[in-house]
Parts: structure tokens; C-alpha cells; sequence
């Protein structure tokens, strides 16, 4: 069984405190996640579990700071550096966290690995990751910046590396943790979604614009996938990992 659980970084950090871990949520995160990679049933050798997190006030402070967007690269490897220096502190604190929990977690950062060409394709490498769940460690990958043919350097998020990974480790279920119980319809969380329809219907009724784009896009990614998806928040988590079936399910 493989399952890939993407923690989001409006979940692990303050969003409007420039490079600020939210503590609390980061060890309850941790001890879940630890929680589901070592207990006995599946045995954690029959239990492949991948981390993903997003950037929270991390990377996407300094993505704001120097213009870098998914479509607007940059050349300067100094705001690369920026950009992928901020991520690996938050990677450093989430892995730190994951291991002071008692959990196998190894760090794998895109920007070494990953790359997109062409129209925007992206080729990201799972071999490494492959190699670490065979021996029994837990990859933990993040949202990052990564080379861009003709673009320079565009941001890579975290949806889209659990959207590669979903396909590429052929993954039997995908976990989206977000600062929200699921998607919403006037506050309440939509059991499931299976078709675009669906999403447009429902989201439609929603809140925010930003809000709603946010959603709209993470659903139509997930949608993508043959796995199901299911997005809740931290207090959906730990039955997440149990294999029930918290919050919205995608597809
Ligand atoms: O928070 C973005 O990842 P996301 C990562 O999953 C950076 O969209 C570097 C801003």
C-alpha cells in the first residue's frame, strides 16, 4: 500500500509571519504521521508512506519578494538560492519533527532533481524516493524551485509533486492536509467530488475568490489522479492515516 499525504503549509506555519514553524501544528502533524509509519498493522514494511509540504510563510515569501511565480521564472541564482534556502529550512523543521517523533523521515529536495521543459512538462525522478521506501525510510519532499527550460527558474508546488508522484509510484490513496476540514458549500464539507462539474457546482457557492481558485485548482489536480484523493484538515489526519475516509473525497 502506498500512500502519499501532502501536509500543506498554511498547516505547519504561520502564514503571516515571515518563516514562522507553527509548533504546535507541526508536532501534532509529526506524531500522526510517525504514529501510521511505525505501528504493526500493515506492517510498516508493507506500508510505503511519502511526505509532500508546501511552503507556507516560507517559500512563498521569498517567491513574492523576488517575482517568482509557476509561469514567471527568474535567472538569478541568487533568488534561487533565496527561494530554495527558505524551503530546505522549513523541509530541515518538518524532518527534525517527523524524527523527534519517532519516524524514518529523509529529506529529498526538488531542485536537485526535478526540472520542467517544453510547454511546462515536468520530469521528476522517483527513483531515489523508490529506493527509500524499499529500505524503510519515509521521503519527505517539499514545494520548491526548480530549473525551467527558456523560463530560467519557476516554483514548483507541493499539489503538483503529489500529482507526479501519485502517477509515478502508482499510489493507492493521496492525502491533501489543509487548513480547512475539506472542500466547503456554505460551511459544510462536501462528502465527495467526482467530476469537474461537481467542483465548479460546488465551489461556485464558496467564499473568496483566492480561496475558491486555490481549491478549484488542488481539485481539478487531484480529479487527474486514479488514486483517490481526500482532502481534510489536521483534525481529519490521524483517520486519514488509519485508512478511513476524512473530509471531501476527490474522485
Ligand atoms: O505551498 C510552494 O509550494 P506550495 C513552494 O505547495 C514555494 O504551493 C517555493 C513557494
Amino acid at each position: 500500500m502506498t500512500t502519499i499525504l501532502k501536509l500543506g503549509g498554511s498547516v505547519l506555519t504561520e502564514k503571516d509571519r515571515p518563516e514562522t514553524v507553527d509548533e504546535s501544528n507541526l508536532r501534532r502533524a509529526a506524531t500522526a504521521v510517525a504514529r501510521a509509519a511505525t505501528v504493526a498493522e500493515p506492517a510498516p514494511e508493507e506500508n510505503d508512506l511519502v511526505v509532500v509540504h508546501g511552503g507556507g510563510s516560507f517559500g512563498h515569501h521569498h517567491a513574492a519578494e523576488h517575482g517568482v511565480t509557476t509561469t514567471d521564472g527568474t535567472r538569478d541564482p541568487g533568488a534561487v538560492r533565496a527561494i530554495h534556502d527558505a524551503m530546505k529550512r522549513l523541509n530541515g523543521a518538518v524532518v527534525a519533527a517527523l524524527a523527534d517523533a519517532g519516524c524514518p523521515a529523509l529529506p529529498v529536495h526538488p531542485l536537485s532533481a526535478a526540472h520542467r521543459h517544453g510547454e511546462g512538462e515536468l520530469t521528476l525522478p522517483v527513483a531515489v524516493v523508490q529506493s527509500m521506501l524499499g529500505e524503510g525510510f519515509v521521503p519527505v519532499l517539499h514545494g520548491d524551485v526548480v530549473v525551467h527550460e527558456d523560463l530560467g527558474a519557476t516554483i514548483l508546488s507541493g499539489d503538483e509533486i503529489v500529482v507526479a508522484l501519485g502517477s509515478a509510484l502508482d499510489a493507492d490513496r493521496v492525502g491533501v492536509c489543509s487548513a480547512v476540514p475539506g472542500v466547503l458549500d456554505d460551511g459544510d464539507v462536501v462528502a465527495r467530488v467526482e467530476s469537474l462539474g461537481d467542483v465548479e457546482a460546488v465551489l461556485g457557492g464558496s467564499a473568496a475568490t483566492d480561496v475558491t481558485g486555490g481549491m478549484a485548482a488542488k481539485v481539478r489536480e487531484l480529479l487527474a489522479l486514479n488514486a483517490p484523493a481526500y482532502i481534510f484538515d489536521l483534525e481529519g489526519l490521524p483517520a486519514f492515516l488509519d485508512g478511513e475516509e476524512p473530509g471531501t473525497r476527490i474522485g
